[in-house]
């Protein structure tokens, strides 16, 4: 594995702890490390999708765990609704991801009051109320009640696509005009941002967002702006936990995973070398192999490279598993990464045990000196994820290139 990072970019990498530690003291600091630094198994963020029967919930659902309809744990889509029963659906890898997929409000004639409690509204962090035409007054009532218990609700117009398609058609435009298709689609998303504005409005609802979504590209329209909004409603904690799990659509999903996973990284060094606190099992080196293999994994997972989340990319987009993989060059396969291969990266890491490393860690972040191995196991260890990070973006940029590739023509 080749450094990808350097020692200027280190002291950068290392603000976040340092202020983190200027405003708590170690111990406090090292405590919440702990408790955030399993987030992805210790936080549980669950969505609530709902909707009229047909509007499209179940392949949102689908859409928001990366998958293709057809996947294998796919909800069923295109199936009229019969029963009350909300059915939850976990993300392939991260199962504290979950969504629901709630039974269409009209399906019965409850009232919004009733329908909330039928599908245990507690339990959801938020609500995302679609519809493929116009909102309906139950869908506004919905709301009214969602907001009445402290909840939040996103109001989402699916299927843009058919529209966009429709219009164009209309208009008879053909499809190799770029510029006439472009200001086509940019005319129909204008008239459905203000039919939709119009029609909240006339249900009596003050200041209407809403949000156009096509289940087939999440990267076009307005998901970009849902995911940002909603994440800027999240705690903390939440907005990370979404950021990891949600699918990679562009090259920003990458640089905003980049960034939650960094934040995470400096305390997974933490609790892995602080064994002067907290006696570990499998230690070696002065850290706990167990942790740092695991976020190894963990980072393959947040960036797609893991085996499953390639085998899901390669279904989705038709093509053959092994043609994404040929291009991941620094990350192994997850099965490779075990405790025995940190072990053997630590032992070659010399440059990151290098004593102008430890003492920069230590200048900038002096209390580290206390930890097990005078800082210089932190150092190492902080230095090793920081780089398989950079080397795992690297290689997540080019399997969403080499997906985004029309298919090669038998
Ligand atoms: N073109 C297009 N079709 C969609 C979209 N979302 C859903 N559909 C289709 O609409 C139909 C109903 O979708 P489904 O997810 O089953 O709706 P639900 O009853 O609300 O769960 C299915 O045939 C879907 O394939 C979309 O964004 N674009
Ligand atoms: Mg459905």
């Amino acid at each position: 594995m080749d450094p990808a990072i350097t020692i200027e970019t280190l002291k950068k990498d290392l603000a976040e702890m340092k202020s983190a530690l200027e405003k708590n003291p170690f111990e406090a600091v090292s405590a919440e490390a702990q408790q955030q630094s399993n987030l992805l198994n210790n936080i549980t963020l669950t969505i609530a999708i709902t909707g009229r029967s047909g509007a499209g919930k179940s392949s949102f659902v689908n859409a928001l765990r990366g998958m293709d309809d057809q996947e294998k744990g796919a909800a069923l889509t295109g199936v009229t609704e019969t029963t009350m029963v909300p059915q939850e659906y976990s993300h392939p890898t991260f199962p504290n991801f979950k969504i629901w997929d709630l039974p269409g409000i009209g399906t019965a004639k409850f009232s919004a009051k009733e329908y909330l409690t039928k599908v245990s509204f507690s339990n959801y962090d938020f609500f995302i109320i679609v519809s493929s035409g116009r909102f309906t007054e139950d869908d506004t009532n919905l709301a009214l009640e969602i907001q009445k218990n402290k909840k939040k609700f996103y109001y989402v117009r699916s299927k843009v696509d058919i529209d966009i398609d429709n219009d164009r058609r209309s208009k008879g435009i053909d499809v190799g005009d770029t510029h006439e298709m472009m200001q086509s689609e940019k005319e129909t998303l204008d008239t459905l941002r203000k039919e939709s504005y119009d029609n909240l409005k006339a249900l009596g609802v003050s200041s209407p967002r809403v949000f156009l979504i096509s289940r087939w590209d999440l990267s076009k329209y307005d998901f970009p702006l849902l995911q940002d909004t909603i994440e800027k409603e999240q705690d903390e904690i939440k907005r990370d936990v979404l950021i990891m799990c949600l699918p990679i659509l562009t090259k920003d999903s990458i640089k905003k995973k980049k960034v939650a996973m960094e934040s995470l990284i400096w305390k997974k060094a933490l609790v892995s070398c602080s064994v002067g606190l907290i006696p570990l099992p499998f230690l070696s080196l002065g850290c706990d192999v167990g942790i740092v293999a695991w976020t190894m994994r963990e980072i393959c997972k947040v960036f797609g490279l893991d085996e499953d989340s390639l085998n899901i990319l390669a279904n989705r987009v038709g093509k053959p598993v092994e043609e994404l993989k040929s291009v991941i060059e620094h990350t192994p396969s997850t099965d490779k990464i075990t405790a025995e291969f940190v072990m053997d990266l630590l032992k070659r890491s010399a440059m990151w045990g290098a004593i102008t490393v430890v003492q920069l860690v230590l200048y900038f972040i002096p209390v580290l000196g206390s930890l097990y191995g005078g800082g210089s196991s932190f150092a190492k260890t902080f230095c090793l994820l920081k780089n398989f990070l950079e080397n795992a973006v690297k290689d997540a940029e080019k399997v969403l290139a080499k997906a985004a590739e029309p298919k090669r023509r038998k």
